[in-house]
């Protein structure tokens, strides 16, 4: 039978979080506050938009809606810079595997990413071309808790959404799945994801044969 796994893509595939992190304290630092790691768990998923919204309640700040483009703008020219560093060696272990296993099976494979960057540092580890269908934060107009990213993914293989599996490192990914009635694979702590059908701390903990089950269930 032919599945459709979704892969979500910050924190799944590469660990870009990492550099959205550092490129949004530095913009909240030069408007003179701060922020957690323990609040950035808030950010992951969700759309640059609501970010922005959320870190700029955390400083009780507010700006005009100019400002607030521009902050953007700023924001995103600073996280590129990372990006444009990037190679394949930030894949994050196992992915590859994971995918060719899926790819060499004829299971339908999908990104489906809140960024807006997803092709852009697909290219960047050289992971492309794996992909069926691309889904990302050009493709949506609702941000992950919403399921939208992902049934247009399930939409764009042309596989029902009860057939898909969707990664995510996110709880706003994870709830998007659930939502989607997909079966969700939460990637990271047990403790945050706890949501998700199944958990593991990364891809090497995924064995072919829990893939197989998935395939054939
Ligand atoms: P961009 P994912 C999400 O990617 C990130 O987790 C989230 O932190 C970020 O704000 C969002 O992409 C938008 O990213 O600014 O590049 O459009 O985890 O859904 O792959
Ligand atoms: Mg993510």
């Amino acid at each position: 039978k032919t599945k459709g796994f979704i892969f979500d893509l910050d924190g799944v595939i590469v660990d870009t979080a990492k550099y959205h992190f550092l490129a949004w304290k530095n913009l909240a630092n030069s408007l003179g506050f701060d922020f957690t790691e323990t609040q950035n768990e808030q950010l992951k998923g969700v759309s640059r938009v609501e970010s922005l919204k959320k870190i700029l309640a955390w400083g009780n700040t507010t700006v005009s809606d100019d400002k607030f483009q521009a902050l953007m703008a700023l924001k995103n020219t600073e996280y590129l810079e990372f990006i444009n560093k990037m190679d394949d060696s930030e894949i994050l272990p196992d992915v590859p595997r994971v995918l060719d296993y899926l790819i060499e099976n004829n299971q339908g494979v999908s990104l489906g990413s809140a960024s807006k960057n997803a092709r852009v540092i697909l290219e960047k580890v050289n992971l492309l071309s794996k992909f069926k269908t691309i889904v990302d934060g050009n493709d949506v107009s609702k941000a992950k808790p919403d399921p939208e990213v992902f049934l247009n993914a399930a939409k764009s293989l042309h596989i029902n959404p009860e057939d898909c599996v969707v990664f995510e490192d996110s709880v706003a990914g994870v709830q998007a799945a659930n939502t989607a009635n997909m079966i969700s694979i939460g990637i990271g702590s047990k403790a945050v994801l706890h949501e998700a059908d199944y958990i593991f701390n990364d891809f090497t903990e995924i064995s072919t044969d829990f893939i197989n089950k998935l395939i054939n269930n």
